[in-house]
């Protein structure tokens, strides 16, 4: 990767970063309400795996934890910021909020509350793509507990059975909402589970958005190559609790130290600081920039964005052939 992907990189990570600490900030003002489920740690995954994707073109699907892959896809930050805000000018225009990120033009298909429900809706995806004949791939990334979820099985098997164009990506951060991966789960390694499918499978580091980068350029080949299923561990780790409502009293303050020194922004940086590419006080200058952009361009969008109408509640609710249905999407 050259350096001035790598600068790139870095500042996309650095922007998740700030953007989801300012979420947090804003939940606690109480400017968002409902769910609220945060990235911090985990930036290599996104970032590493659809640098080496086509966003925009490749289809995309994912849990709760999905405001850092939607803008990585293209989603306007303003958007997505809104939606939190339950404002009309959110991308799922303030009725879904911050599980229910969408935005089909750059075919970033959610955001969603279920665990395990994105398995089959990417294999749906897949097999989309292939009877259409189109070369795009589905990509779903989805935590390391999701996979103890029946979906997991059933649609692993049928994407290996169509060969269908998934690349899924398990972002294991060893924890579901409190419980250590080893106290729910029999075989701990998220790859080894998938060879029951014939699925190829590897396991990265997700802490280093460049090894992140290479494993996922190599699965990705293999699906769009038309080869079937692929499925990608990353082993990475959430700073914060599982969602606003977690304390995150449970993990051990030395665990916790620990992968604080593999934070994957720090070690872009100092990679690149190493390589004479940036200097610290460059690295600086980014992070005051991304923080204004948030507090002058993002925050105020938002602030002054329209709440939705109480007639359109029922605008796109999908109502099929209710009588009752006023506007609803038929
Ligand atoms: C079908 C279903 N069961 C249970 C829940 C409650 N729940 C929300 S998140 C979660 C844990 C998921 O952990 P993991 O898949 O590892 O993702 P992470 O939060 O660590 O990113 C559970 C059990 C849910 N949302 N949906
Ligand atoms: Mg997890």
């Amino acid at each position: 990767m050259d350096n001035e992907t790598r600068k790139r990189l870095l500042r996309e990570m650095l922007f998740a970063r700030r953007f989801e600490e300012r979420c947090y900030e804003a939940y606690v003002e109480r400017k968002i309400g409902g769910f609220l489920h945060l990235y911090p740690g985990q930036e290599a995954c996104a970032h590493g795996v659809l640098e080496a994707a086509r966003p925009g073109y490749d289809y995309v699907i994912t849990g709760y934890r999905d405001h850092v892959h939607a803008i990585k896809c293209g989603a306007d930050p303003r958007a997505v910021m809104a939606e939190l805000y339950g404002k009309e000018t959110g991308c799922s225009r303030g009725r879904g909020g911050s599980m229910h990120i969408f935005d089909v033009e750059h075919r970033f298909m959610g955001g969603y509350a279920l665990v395990g429900g994105p398995f089959p809706l990417a294999a749906g995806l897949g097999k989309a793509i292939q009877m259409k004949g189109g070369d795009e791939i589905a990509i779903c990334f989805l935590g390391d507990a999701a996979n103890n979820q029946g979906t997991f099985h059933e649609a692993l098997n049928m994407a290996a059975l169509w060969k269908l164009p998934v690349l899924y990506v398990c972002e294991n951060n060893l924890y579901g909402i409190g419980t250590r991966i080893d106290r729910s789960t029999a075989v701990v390694d998220q790859y080894k589970r998938v060879c029951g499918y014939g699925i190829p499978a590897a396991q990265e580091d997700g802490q280093d958005v460049e090894k992140v980068y290479a494993a996922a350029c190599k699965a990705i080949e293999h699906v769009r190559g038309g080869n079937g299923p692929y499925f990608l561990e990353l082993l990475t780790y959430r700073y914060r609790g599982h969602s606003m409502s977690d304390s995150n009293a449970y993990r051990p303050k030395e665990e916790e130290r620990m992968w604080s020194k593999r934070d994957p922004i720090i070690l872009l940086r100092d990679r690149l600081i190493e390589a004479g590419a940036l200097t610290a006080d460059e690295f600086k200058e980014m992070d005051t920039e991304i923080l204004e952009q948030i507090e002058n361009e993002i925050i105020p969008f938002c602030e002054n964005s329209p709440e939705p109408r109480v007639e359109e509640l029922e605008k796109y609710v999908f109502t099929g052939d209710c009588p009752q249905a006023q506007g609803g999407v038929r």
